[in-house]
Order: C-alpha cells, then structure tokens, then sequence
C-alpha cells in the first residue's frame, strides 16, 4: 500500500472515496512506473467532486478508461556511430487517447526515458491539449538515446532509424509527434525526411516543429515559453499585479527557457538566472539573450561558458538548482521533480509571488502545497505550458489549408488561447469550490472535456 491519496475536497464528498481503489489498481497494474504514478495521482486528487456530480462518469468507467494508454509501442532503434560502432536504443510511443482528435505529443530523446516517464508525459498530454479547445488527442514518445556529444550525422542516422519503425504509426489523421527534451529543429527535419523518404508521401501535417521554410508555423519555437509568461501575466492581472520590473528565475536554458526569457524581458522584468543539467548562471543585469541564444542554439554549449564569456556581470553556480537566488517570479523550464519542498520554502522566503510551470510536473507534488499554502499564484504545466502544443495544432491547421500565417497573427492566436485557458482553469476551479486553485480548475476542466467526448464515443 503506498500513502493515500489527499483529496482537494471535504470528507464527505462521495466522488473522492471512490478515488482511492482506482489509485491503488493504477500502482498494482503499472509497476515501478513512479513518474506515471505521480501525474496520476496528482489528477485523481482533484476528481472527486466531479465524480460525485456526474455519476454517469462514474458507471462507464471513464477515470479507468482514461488512466490506461490505447496504444502502447516499444521498438529497437539500432544505429551505428561516426567510427562504425554499433548502438541499440529503446523507442517508445505511447498514444494514450484520441477522443479530442489524432494522438498529439512531443518526442524526448534523454537518457532518462523509459516506459514510466513516456506515460506520464503522455498522461499529462491528454488534459493539456484539451484545454487549448483545439481537435488534439494526447500522446507521447521518445527514446532513451542521448544526443549529447554526437555528430549531426550520428543524430541523423538515430533520427532516421527510430522513423523507419515509427512511420507505420504516424499520420496526419492519426498520430502527430513534435519536439521535447532533446528533439527540436534539427531532429524534426530528420525525421520527417525520413518519414517522407519512406512514405513518399509530404504529408506535412504528420510532424509539427517544421522548419518555416518548409511548411513550420511561425513562433512554434517561442510557442511554449512564450505562452507560460502569457499565462504568468494573466494570473498576476487577476491580482492587480504585472510582469513590469519583476525578478524572475527560469530553470533550464533550451527551448522553453529561452523563449519564457524572451517573453519576459519583452514584458519589461529582468530574467536574473537560468541554469542546465551543470548548475545554474546568475546574471544580476539581466540574461544577455543574445548571448545565451548564440551558446545554447547555435553552438549547443553551456550556461558555464555563457558566465566566462559575458564576464564579471554574471557567476556560474556548479552542481545546484537556481532556485536560492530571490525572485519575484519563478518558472520552472527544465525538468520533472527539479522544484522540491525545500526549494520551494526558500523561494516562498524570498518573496516569491508566482510560479508557472514551463517543464512537465517540474514541482514535486510537496513544493506544489507550499506554494498553494503559502498563498503563491501557481500555475500547473498542463495550463501554463499548453502554448507549444496548441501553436502545433495552429500548425496542423495551417498544413491543411495548405496556408501560412504571419509571425503576428500567430502569436495572436497564442495570446487568445492562453487567456481562455487561464480563464476556463479560474472559473473551473471557483464553480467547484476551490477558487484561485489552478491545479483544480485544469484537471477538472481538462477532464470534463475528454469525458465528454468518451462518453458520446461509446465503449471503445
Ligand atoms: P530542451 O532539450 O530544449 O532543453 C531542456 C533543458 O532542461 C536544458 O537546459 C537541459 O539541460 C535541462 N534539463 C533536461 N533534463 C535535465 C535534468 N535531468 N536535470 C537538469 N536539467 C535538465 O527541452 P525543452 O526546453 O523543449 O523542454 C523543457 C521542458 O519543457 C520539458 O519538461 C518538456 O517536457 C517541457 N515542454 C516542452 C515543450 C516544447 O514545445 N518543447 C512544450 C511543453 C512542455 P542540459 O542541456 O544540461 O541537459
Ligand atoms: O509537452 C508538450 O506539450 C510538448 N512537448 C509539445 C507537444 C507538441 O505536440 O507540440
């Protein structure tokens, strides 16, 4: 038995009793899968009142219909290096739901995957592509290839390999993959060369986080940083405060961290600190963005190199997280289960007034209560992160309509659909009793979306 579940509702709620014996059949069928377990159960603890006011949901077994992938897929993905050496890799995709629309998901390529994180991320997806209101279902895959150190031809012949098995279940109707750790512009190309090569089809929607030039939308790579501040801002407004002059910190400095940078310093605060896997840079002027811009993306370096080079204005912390340095703001950009309690309790300390989640389940489910107690804005990622995916699905649609739209237009469209998203998370979330909890109002309005469309779709 592990710990029991901590329902967000009163005791008396009939919904959350029922919640506990699904959990515990959840960990019983799904074994070691800990990061799995964890996004589950970080939704099912907001269910209850749900549950109780639609039993309907309830007798068709939408919660274990919900909680288990439709498609599970594992392959080997065999490639060979620059000096001819053999490599084997694990491939996964688990495409977990399509109610909404074709299974939509990004693809990781770390070290760290397995089964476990696959399922969760995918999990994860299901909810946050239905808050964007756009016709995504929710999935997920990657591999436990690291790119890091190896030659684009290396990455491209991994890239080419892992698309010979995986094209047979891709399609623009049916499953649409993008980037996530590891996998941008580069690996997307490759993959849909390949995807391309093999089908001798351009299906350009198969794959979003295109190359503009070649059928991308514009500001799909801001799309996920820019969309977290956008959510950020929206919350401060709720609280008669703004992004002006504010102290941020961002964890992590690739493809989100760098765009919430970029949001941020546009929106008038100064990004103090950012970090990867070596420790973290405090940078008391402001991130030089450029600069970072030019080390991260063009020359794949680290944020070590970027405080020797930007000199006595900035210091690289070896080893730790950034979250000692104060903030008014943090966000979250690099990984799961990297904010804990303990840093949570120091930025509360510091004065830290809002927390948005760039990364997947950054905060460990501990550090969430701080900040929920502590009276801190905090925004779960599958609310403050959906601006990636909902730009992809801006992307399908431009594909299509065989159409492209301008950078503006684009960025338009993001800012309405973080605004809904914020606003349908706060009202969800006041309309069950738990006001200014957007963790709540995200799950249950994630969920009541997904059901729905379970429901009218039969037992399938
Ligand atoms: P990138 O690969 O571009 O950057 C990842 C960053 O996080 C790097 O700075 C990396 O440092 C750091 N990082 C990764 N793993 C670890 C780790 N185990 N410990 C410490 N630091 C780590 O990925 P993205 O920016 O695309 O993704 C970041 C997060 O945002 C992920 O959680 C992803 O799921 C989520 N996300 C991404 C979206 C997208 O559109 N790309 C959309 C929504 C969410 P290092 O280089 O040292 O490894
Ligand atoms: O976690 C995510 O939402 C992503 N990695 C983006 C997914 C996508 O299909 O654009």
């Amino acid at each position: 038995m592990s710990t029991p579940l901590t329902p967000h509702t009163r005791d008396d709620d009939a919904g959350a009793r029922l919640i506990e014996p699904l959990y515990q059949e959840i960990l019983r069928r799904n074994v070691g899968e800990t990061e799995f377990h964890q996004a589950v159960r970080e939704v099912l603890e907001t269910l209850g009142p749900v549950l109780t006011k639609r039993p309907e949901l309830v007798d068709a077994r939408i919660v274990e219909r919900v909680c288990e992938p439709e498609r599970q897929l594992i392959f080997r993905v065999p490639w060979s290096d620059d000096a001819g050496g053999i490599h084997v890799n694990r491939g996964f995709r688990v495409e977990f739901n399509s109610s909404l629309g074709p299974y939509k998901g990004g693809l990781r390529f770390h070290p760290s995957v397995n089964l476990g994180i696959v399922k969760f991320l995918g999990f994860e997806q299901i909810f946050k592509n239905a808050l964007t209101g756009m016709p995504i279902g929710g999935g997920k895959g990657g591999s436990d290839f690291d790119p890091k150190g190896r030659s684009d031809a290396e990455v491209m012949r991994f890239c080419q390999s892992f698309m010979t098995e995986l094209h047979r279940h891709l399609g623009e109707y049916t499953d649409v993959p993008a980037g996530d750790i590891g996998v941008g512009g580069r690996e997307i190309g490759y993959l849909f060369g390949q995807y391309k090569r093999i089908t001798n089809r351009y299906e350009s929607g198969v794959l979003t986080g295109k190359g503009v030039g070649w059928g991308g939308a514009q500001a799909r790579t801001e799309a996920t940083g820019y969309g977290c501040v956008m959510f950020t801002d929206e919350m401060l407004r709720v609280r008669g405060q703004d992004l002006d002059r504010r102290r941020v910190v961002v964890s992590g400095s690739g493809n989100v961290a760098l765009y919430a940078t970029e949001k941020a310093q546009q929106l008038g605060a100064t990004v103090v600190a950012c970090s990867d896997s070596g420790g973290y840079v405090v940078d008391e002027k402001g991130i030089d963005l450029d600069l970072l811009k030019e080390i991260k993306e063009t020359g794949r370096g680290r944020v070590a190199d970027y405080a020797e080079r930007r000199g006595r204005d900035a210091h690289f912390v070896a080893g730790r997280g950034p979250w000692e340095v104060p903030c008014d703001v943090a966000l979250p950009c690099a990984t799961q289960n990297e904010l804990t309690a303990e840093d949570a309790a120091v930025l509360v300390r510091n004065g830290v007034q809002a927390v948005a989640e760039g990364a997947n389940m950054p905060t460990t489910p501990e550090a969430v209560r701080v900040f929920q107690e502590a009276g801190v804005a905090f925004a779960p990622g599958k609310a403050a992160n959906a601006g990636g995916v909902a730009t992809s699905a801006l992307e399908m649609q431009q594909n299509a309509s065989r159409d492209s739209w301008t950078f503006a237009h684009t960025e338009e469209r993001l800012a309405e659909i973080m605004r809904h998203i914020h606003d349908t998370s706060h009202e969800t979330a006041a309309r069950y009793g738990a006001p200014g909890n957007y963790v709540v109002g995200a799950n249950i309005a994630g969920f009541e979306l997904v059901a729905e469309a379970m429901l009218a779709q039969g037992l399938i």
